[in-house]
């Protein structure tokens, strides 16, 4: 092995919530993230505190507008295939298909738009692959259900998962159930339409609308290798070597802890069962969820057939009160500045080599195909008048990430491909905002919904063709 597979999909990673825009139309119903707005209250939003909080008709929601994919996604299309795409990762907006998330029959139009997404991705030999929830709840389902706390759920997206199974069995091969699950203990709105009432064990909530997803998951599993047999479906977390803070053993035990949040969900997606750890930690806590007869069978027989992940940063922890009390607020895993590392305009640490580190963890733990499915760096771009942006900082952070990934192939590691986030500008998840920007293709939009949404190829356009003509060669 020389370095990158020949056929290794090389491409970019968007989200339906982040990009579509046209939040109402052709029927589609409200989304969870449909209602956050921009500013220090989308934080407490996403932890699930909604107290007093009412949808103000008048202020701009970002992801009603998003950057009007819904309208140009064959101009945009364009300009991937233009780079060389071989795959573009995206999601299905579960309420365009089943607005409320209830009724008997699919939304036609919501579905009839994805076939002509996934037939303009074709026309390029494109490769989809769909996320079938990329941090969106239908409103209906969390106003009715509260959200992945009820067990209705699993249900309800069991009808949806087979829906769109069926529908693009022709035309989707690559497939993912839920967008970083474990992003549900940490931000519980979005992973799973979670708002919590004064005095409720918010944990014992989170982890049963954990059960919820990962039997739903397994579920969607079942009916994608029944419904379309030679597709692979896959989970996908948000991933991260934690790396302790000092060598002392009680940094390194709590370093073990912290990624074991995210293995959970992985042990269970890939292995099939609860594992030890997280069996003692739910029952020592009081945590353990309510299943129902039959869940773990369920667990078992469907595991997913690859590991998707995204990969920003690593993280540092530690238990030295003085050392996390430099942790940034709003640091949802509660990572502490490595001192060895720099930092991105949002104090997210940057650290090529921790994506070799985290590529080899994960597949030495799991022994499965992985993806990456999400990476790139966030940064404010400064356009001239006419749009040219000179974004060297960016081909910088992805050339070192590229180059580790490589090193994990030569390592031994099975990597389906690469699929960079945003390659268009999008709007943020985290802020709401359009200037923390991810993109090769520069779009005129501001944090206000002001601009002309032009589309303009920023210098990382031609340096990411060059890199996806030369299978990862030429950096
Ligand atoms: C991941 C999400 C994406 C995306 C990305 C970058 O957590 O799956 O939806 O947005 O992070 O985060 P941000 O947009 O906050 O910079």
């Amino acid at each position: 092995m020389k370095g990158f597979p020949e056929d290794f999909l090389w491409g970019g990673a968007v989200a339906a919530n982040q990009v579509e825009g046209a939040y109402l139309e052709d029927g589609k119903g409200l989304t969870t993230v449909d209602l956050l707005p921009q500013g220090e209250r989308r934080f407490e939003i996403m932890l699930g505190d909604l107290k007093g909080f009412t949808p103000d008709p008048d202020t701009f929601y970002p992801s009603h507008e998003g950057i009007d994919f819904y309208h140009t996604y064959k101009e945009d299309i364009a300009l991937f295939a233009e780079m060389g795409f071989k795959a573009l990762r995206l999601s299905i907006a579960w309420t365009r298909i089943f607005p409320t998330g209830e009724e008997s029959e699919p939304n036609e139009a919501g579905l009839a738009f994805y076939d002509s997404v996934f037939d303009e991705l074709r026309k390029y030999n494109i490769e989809p692959v769909v996320t079938m929830a990329h941090f969106d709840v239908p409103v209906a389902l969390v106003e009715k259900y509260g959200g992945w706390r009820d067990r209705k759920l699993v249900e309800l997206f069991e009808t949806y998962a087979k829906t769109i199974l069926t529908r693009y069995k022709d035309k989707v091969r690559y497939w993912m159930t839920f967008n970083e699950i474990n992003m549900l203990l940490h931000l519980p709105y979005i992973g799973a339409g979670l708002v919590f009432k004064e005095g409720e064990n918010k944990k014992k909530i989170q982890y049963q609308a954990a059960h919820h997803q990962l039997v739903a998951s397994a579920l969607a599993v079942k009916a994608c290798h029944e419904i379309i047999p030679n597709a692979m479906c896959g989970c996908m977390l948000a991933a991260g070597a934690t790396y302790p803070y000092t060598p002392d053993p009680e940094d390194v035990w709590d370093a073990v802890q912290k990624d074991r949040d995210t293995f959970f969900f992985i042990d269970v997606q890939a292995r099939g069962a609860y594992p030890g750890y997280a069996k003692r930690m739910l029952r020592e806590q009081g945590l353990f969820p309510d299943m129902e007869p039959g869940d773990e069978d369920i667990l078992e027989a469907h595991t997913v057939d690859y590991l998707g992940f995204s990969y920003y940063s690593s993280r540092a922890t530690s238990t030295d009160p003085e050392v996390n009390a430099q942790a940034a607020q709003g640091n949802v895993f509660g990572s502490v500045p490595n001192p060895y590392l720099k930092s991105s305009e949002w104090g997210w640490a940057i650290d090529p080599k921790g994506l070799r580190i985290t590529a080899n963890q994960l597949y030495e733990r799991y022994q499965k195909p992985l993806f990456i499915v999400e990476n790139g760096l966030g940064a404010v771009d400064q356009p001239t008048d006419d749009f040219v942006v000179e974004d060297d900082y960016r081909i910088a952070y992805l050339q070192a990430h590229v180059k580790e990934m490589k090193e994990a192939i030569l390592d031994g590691v099975e990597l389906l491909g690469y699929t960079s986030w945003g390659p268009i500008d999008l709007v943020s998840a985290s802020t709401g905002e359009m200037k923390k920007r991810y993109g090769y293709i520069y779009v005129d939009r501001n944090n206000d919904g002001s601009g002309s949404l032009k589309r303009a190829k920023k210098k990382s356009f031609a340096w990411y063709k060059q890199v996806i003509e030369t299978n990862g060669e030429d950096l």
